[in-house]
C-alpha cells in the first residue's frame, strides 16, 4: 500500500514540476531559434564539418534542429532560414529591419569597406545610392530596342564561334565564350565599349573575375577570425592583385568618361551615374545631394565594379547551367527546338517580341533558376534591431542566411525537386507559364531584390533562343556527362567541361563575325 503511495506522490510531483517548468517557459515569451552546439571562440564551426557545401549542409541540418536555427560563426550569432515564410518574413515584411549587411574582410578589400551596393550597409548614403543606380538601370531599360540590339550582336558573334568550331570539328568550353558575349552587353552598358576575341584587357578581366569569385565572401576562416588577416594568406593575397587589377581598369574608364562628359548626350550607364551625382551635387535644394549623403567618387567605382562584376557572373553562370542540363535533357532541348521552329521559323532570328509565344523556353528558364539558383545562400542579412522571425526573438546585430536551397529543394512545394522538369512551370494546358509553389525566389526579394533581373531574363532568352534555334548541344562521343554538382562560391558555377555545337538544318553556313 505504501508503495502506491509513494508512486503516486512522485508522480504528483513529477507532473507538478513539469507543468511549473512550461508555465516558467511560456512566461519567458519568445525563444531564440535552435542553436547548434557552440564552444568558446570557435562557436559552431566543428560542427559545420561536412564533405557537402555549406547550402546543402544546411537544408540537412533541419531534419535536427527545424526550418529556422542557429549557430555561431565564431562571435556571430547566424540565423539559417531554411523555409519561404520565414524567408519572406525577413525579405519582405520586415525587410528595412533586416537590411543590413555584415561587414567582413573580403567584401572590404573587394568594395573599398562596403561602398558599393551589393554588399554596403543600409544606409542613408545607401539608399540615395541605390535609388541613382536604378534609375539610370531603367533609363535604360527604357530604351529596351537598344539593348535588345547589343544581345542580338553578341548572340551572333557567339553563333559564329560554335560555328566554325563545328566546322572544324571542334568541341569546346563554353565558358570564356558565353563569358565574353555577356560581358560585352554589360560593357556596351557601362562604358559604351566591347572586346574582340582575345583582346588582352578581356583576358585580364577573366582571370581577376574568376579570382574574386573565387576568395570572396565564402565565408572563409578569415572572414570569421579578422585577426587571421595577420597570417599570410594565399586566398585573400589572390583577392587584393585581382581587385587591384580591376581597380585600374575601373578608374580607366572612369577618368575617360570624366574627361569626355558632357550634360547632353547620355552615351552608357557611366554616363547616367555622373550626371545623377553632378546634378545631385549643384541642387541645393533637394533634402538629399550626393555631398550631404557623402556619395564620393569611391562609391561610384564600386557600383559600377558590381554591376559588371554582378552582371557578368551570374548570367554567364545560368547560362552554363541552362547548357548543362540541355546536354543532360536532349528531350527538353528538341522541345524547345520544336517551339522555336514553329513560332519563329529559319527564316529571322528569335526577338524579345517572341518570348510571350516562346513559353516552353521560359519555363525551362525558370527551372535552371530553380534548381541551381546562383546565389544559393544570397548574401547574408543583418538585423538592424530587435526583432522576430515567427515566433523566434532575434537580436540586433544577428546575421540571417536565407538557403535558397531549400526553399527551391523543399519536398513539400515542388514534386521530386531535384528533377529537371520545365514542365512544372507551365500551366495545364501546356501553353502558359505559372509558378507552381511561393518557394521561389530566384532574384531574392524585398529592399535588396536583385537590380538586374530584367536585363538577365533578356539576355537569357536570347542567347538560348539564338543557340538552340541553330545548333543542337552535346558532349562528345567518349565523354561522360557534365557534373552537376557545381563548385560553391559567392556563385556556384558549373565545373568546366567541353561542348559539341551541332548545326541544325538550314544554319550549316557560318555567319559573319560580328566583332
Ligand atoms: C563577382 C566577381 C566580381 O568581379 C565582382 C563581384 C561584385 C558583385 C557580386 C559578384 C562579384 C558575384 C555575384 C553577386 C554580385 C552582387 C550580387 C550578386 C554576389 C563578387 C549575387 O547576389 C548573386
Amino acid at each position: 500500500m505504501t508503495w502506491v503511495l509513494c508512486l503516486f506522490v512522485f508522480t504528483v510531483i513529477i507532473l507538478t514540476l513539469f507543468a511549473l517548468y512550461l508555465i516558467l517557459k511560456s512566461a519567458q515569451g519568445p525563444q531564440e531559434p535552435p542553436c547548434l552546439p557552440t564552444l568558446p571562440l570557435i562557436g559552431s564551426l566543428l560542427y559545420l564539418r561536412s564533405p557537402h557545401p555549406p547550402h546543402v549542409l544546411f537544408k540537412e541540418l533541419q531534419k535536427k534542429y527545424g526550418q529556422t536555427y542557429s549557430l555561431m560563426m565564431g562571435s556571430h550569432r547566424v540565423i539559417i532560414i531554411n523555409h519561404h515564410v520565414h524567408a519572406k518574413e525577413v525579405l519582405l515584411k520586415k525587410g528595412k529591419i533586416f537590411a543590413g549587411r555584415p561587414r567582413t574582410v573580403t567584401t572590404d578589400v573587394l568594395t573599398r569597406d562596403g561602398k558599393d551596393i551589393a554588399f554596403g550597409d543600409y544606409s542613408a548614403t545607401w539608399r540615395f545610392h541605390r535609388k541613382i543606380v536604378h534609375g539610370a538601370l531603367s533609363v535604360f531599360g527604357e530604351g529596351l530596342a537598344s539593348i535588345e540590339r547589343i544581345i542580338q550582336l553578341e548572340a551572333q558573334s557567339l553563333c559564329s564561334t560554335l560555328s566554325e568550331a563545328a566546322d572544324g570539328g571542334l568541341a569546346l568550353d563554353l565558358s570564356p565564350e558565353l563569358t565574353r558575349a555577356v560581358t560585352n552587353v554589360i560593357c556596351c552598358l557601362c562604358f559604351n565599349s566591347s572586346y574582340c576575341r582575345g583582346d588582352p584587357e578581356f583576358e585580364a578581366m577573366l582571370r581577376y573575375s574568376q579570382g574574386i569569385v573565387d576568395t570572396v565572401a565564402k565565408d572563409s576562416l578569415v572572414d570569421i577570425f579578422p585577426w587571421l588577416q595577420i597570417f599570410p594568406n594565399a586566398d585573400l593575397q589572390l583577392l587584393k592583385q585581382c581587385v587591384d587589377i580591376r581597380d585600374k581598369l575601373l578608374q580607366k574608364k572612369y577618368e575617360e568618361h570624366k574627361a569626355d562628359y558632357s550634360d547632353h548626350v547620355q552615351r552608357d550607364l557611366m554616363d547616367a551615374l555622373l550626371r545623377a551625382k553632378r546634378s545631385a551635387e549643384n541642387n541645393n535644394t533637394t533634402e538629399i545631394s550626393a555631398e550631404s549623403v557623402g556619395l564620393s567618387d569611391d562609391h561610384l567605382l564600386m557600383t559600377v565594379g558590381d554591376i559588371f562584376g554582378a552582371g557578368v557572373e551570374t548570367t554567364t553562370t545560368v547560362l552554363k547551367w541552362a547548357i548543362t542540363y540541355l546536354i543532360h535533357h536532349p528531350e527538353v532541348q528538341r522541345q524547345i527546338q520544336d517551339e522555336l521552329d514553329s513560332k519563329v521559323g529559319v527564316d529571322r532570328s528569335p526577338q524579345l517580341g517572341d518570348r510571350g509565344s516562346l513559353p516552353y523556353l521560359e519555363a525551362t528558364i525558370r527551372e535552371v533558376l530553380r534548381i541551381r539558383p546562383v546565389a544559393p545562400l544570397l548574401i547574408p542579412h543583418v538585423a538592424l534591431s530587435n526583432t522576430s522571425i515567427g515566433n523566434f526573438t532575434v537580436r540586433k546585430g544577428s546575421r540571417v542566411i536565407i538557403n535558397l536551397w531549400s526553399l527551391h529543394h523543399d519536398e513539400k512545394e515542388w514534386d521530386n525537386p531535384e528533377i529537371f522538369d520545365p514542365g512544372r512551370f507551365l500551366n495545364n494546358k501546356g501553353n502558359g507559364l505559372t509558378i507552381p509553389s511561393s518557394s521561389y525566389l530566384p532574384f531574392g526579394a524585398g529592399v535588396r531584390v536583385c537590380l538586374g533581373e530584367a536585363l538577365a531574363k533578356m539576355e537569357l532568352f536570347l542567347f538560348l533562343s539564338w543557340i538552340l534555334q541553330r545548333f543542337t548541344l552535346s558532349v562528345p562521343s567518349s565523354h561522360p556527362l557534365p557534373s552537376l554538382d557545381g563548385k560553391f562560391g559567392v556563385v556556384l558555377q558549373p565545373v568546366k567541361y567541353i561542348v559539341k555545337a551541332t548545326p541544325r538544318p538550314g544554319w550549316e553556313k557560318p555567319q559573319p563575325q560580328a566583332c
